[in-house]
């Protein structure tokens, strides 16, 4: 007999560790664990949405005829641990071997490799075929590259799959259309709303659990909506193949004030735990443009997200750990500020993307990096605090995609392996991006002074503060000119002002 161990983000119906089984004979198991649901304390609707997505493929395994054992949280027996819960199955059970599909946290699999010899039978760790690029074809790929442009990677990742490719060239004649992508938000856009499913009796159970075990962890656990089958997942993704891909490129990058979901897809968190497929996402958006439903600039850039970023960043992630996690090229220090909490800032454009978060377990992209990222990158807050709070906040959030994303493409806390220059920018293009400023105490438009925006004043004493980091970047060039130019009297200003702002920070004062 044959222990077949599931985790929370491989409910793939395709995965590895089930290839083979034997519905007589194996035993599947599942486990809502201690451990997995506080190694950091993630958002309410986080656990809420993994442990009922979890029981919901559980159930459709046993429909199957598998045999499944799943342990619940509030299981008197339960170990709190996975390991713990395989040594319960192991006493229980007259089994030969453990089988595992290769975890997608260095953490665990670091565990995993020792679990053969903690628990004297073999222990097969296979590998996780989910995604479109392996560890090993990222790392030949990387080899003797100077640079890892994601770019380059991503017409790799094109020319492979045969996707929006005419005769070996791209459709459309250009790989990538992001210049069309980056309008400002236009008023009056109709933005429809995001996927909505009821909660069963699961959910309801799930809700109860996470309410009862975890009252002190961060966010909102109701109104929870999000799918948690195989099947609702597929309607949330038809829906916005439907309904926003359309409009997907040009305001990928637009914010507006109490519209979360934008034009955004919020698949993330089902691709990330295997409800949905990557190639099937790509797939159906490919579809929608040759069927003339979505123009080839909002096609194309969805696609990249996807094919590209995606698999670059879980390349990036498994080729430089343990190293990357403890990386800190601009030696950044400043603890996290409380408002990142609480939402309680005059800064309107953090306080409302903190309330967005907190409320959805989600944020868009452009909030996450040029917002919420870009002020932790200006202020030099501490990338362990940083890492920490992403990873805790967002229903998406698994180290593999969480890292890179935030030590690489927000803090530059890697040198530059994945980012060629830190994103960081003043008020004025969170202004043009979104219509945040029009309602915020600060005024976007001065420079200096008590009710100045305060990312203006940060953004230059980060660029001053790093200067001897990040002069020799050659996309900083221009960046040092202006700073050459500023007169001395200016550039009292910008550090008065931002000792002025870090004091009240330190002092609790609300900023
Ligand atoms: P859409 O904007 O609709 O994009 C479609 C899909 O493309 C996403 O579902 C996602 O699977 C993929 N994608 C897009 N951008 C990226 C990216 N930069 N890296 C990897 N995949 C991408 N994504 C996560 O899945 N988990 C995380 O923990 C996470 N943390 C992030 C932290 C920071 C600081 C930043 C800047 C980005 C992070 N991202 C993360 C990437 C991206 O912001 C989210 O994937 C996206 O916002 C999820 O929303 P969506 O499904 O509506 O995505
Ligand atoms: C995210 C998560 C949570 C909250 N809880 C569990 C759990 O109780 N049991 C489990 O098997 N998996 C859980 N997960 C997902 C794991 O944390 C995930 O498999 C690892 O982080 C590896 O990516
Ligand atoms: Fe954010 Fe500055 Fe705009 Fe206020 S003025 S919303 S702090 S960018």
């Amino acid at each position: 007999m044959k222990l077949r161990l599931i985790l929370g983000d491989q409910l793939s119906p395709t995965l590895s560790s089930l290839a083979d089984v034997d519905a007589n004979d194996d035993i599947i198991l599942m486990c809502e664990v201690r451990e997995e649901a506080t190694y950091v304390k993630h958002h309410k609707k986080k656990i809420a949405f993994v442990f009922s997505a979890m029981r919901h493929f559980a159930s459709t395994l046993s429909e199957q005829g598998l045999k499944v054992t799943y342990v619940k949280y509030d299981d008197p027996q339960n170990a709190g641990s996975l390991l713990g819960e395989v040594k319960r199955a192991l006493a229980l059970h007259d089994v030969a071997e453990v089988i595992v599909t290769s975890p997608g946290e260095f953490r665990l699999q670091e565990d995993m490799s020792c679990w053969a010899v903690k628990l004297g039978l073999p222990v097969t760790i296979r590998e996780d075929d989910r995604f479109l690029c392996s560890a090993e074809e990222f790392a030949a790929w990387a080899k003797g590259r100077k640079q890892l442009r994601m770019e380059y990677f991503y017409r790799e990742m094109r020319r492979k799959y045969s996707i929006l490719m005419n005769h070996g060239e791209p459709v459309g004649g250009q790989w990538n259309y992001d210049a069309e992508n980056r309008k400002p938000p236009a008023s009056g856009l109709d933005i429809p709303d995001t996927f909505r499913a009821k909660p069963d009796a699961i959910t309801n159970d799930v809700m109860e659990l996470v309410a009862t075990h975890f009252p002190d962890h961060f966010g909102d656990l109701s109104p929870f909506h999000y799918a948690v089958t195989r099947d609702q997942a597929l309607v949330a993704l038809n829906q916005f193949i439907e309904k926003r891909l359309t409009h997907f490129g040009d305001y990928q990058d637009a914010m507006i004030q109490y519209e979360p979901w934008m034009y955004h897809s919020h698949i993330a968190l089902y691709l990330n735990c295997g409800l949905l497929t990557p190639l099937e996402c790509i797939e159906r958006a490919e579809n929608a443009y040759h069927k003339g439903l979505a123009p080839l600039n909002a096609v194309e850039g969805f696609i990249r997200q996807i094919l590209g970023w995606r698999e670059y960043v879980r390349g990036i992630y498994w080729l430089k750990m343990p190293e990357y996690k403890s990386e800190n090229f601009l030696s950044a220090q400043r603890a996290l500020p409380d408002f990142y909490w609480t939402a309680d800032t005059q800064m309107n454009c953090l306080r409302q993307c903190v309330s967005e978060t907190k409320q959805n377990a989600y944020a868009h992209h452009i909030q996450r990096l040029m917002v919420l990222g870009n002020f932790a990158l200006l202020a030099g807050i501490d990338p362990d605090a940083v890492n920490d709070w992403y990873m805790l906040v967002y229903a998406d959030a698994y180290e593999w995609v969480e890292l890179p994303n935030v030590s690489g493409m927000v803090l530059f806390a890697d040198g530059g392996q994945l980012a060629s220059k830190p994103y960081a920018a003043s008020g004025a293009y969170i202004n043009k991006m979104s219509n945040y400023c029009g309602g915020c105490k600060y005024k976007v438009s001065a420079k200096n002074g008590p009710t100045a925006c305060p990312f203006n004043y940060l953004y230059w004493d980060f660029i001053a503060r790093n200067e001897g980091k990040l002069r020799g970047n050659p996309r900083m060039g221009f960046m040092y000119k202006t700073l050459d130019r500023m007169g001395e009297e200016k550039r009292e200003a910008i550090k008065d002002d931002t000792r002025r702002f870090f004091n009240a920070l330190e002092q609790n004062e609300k900023v």
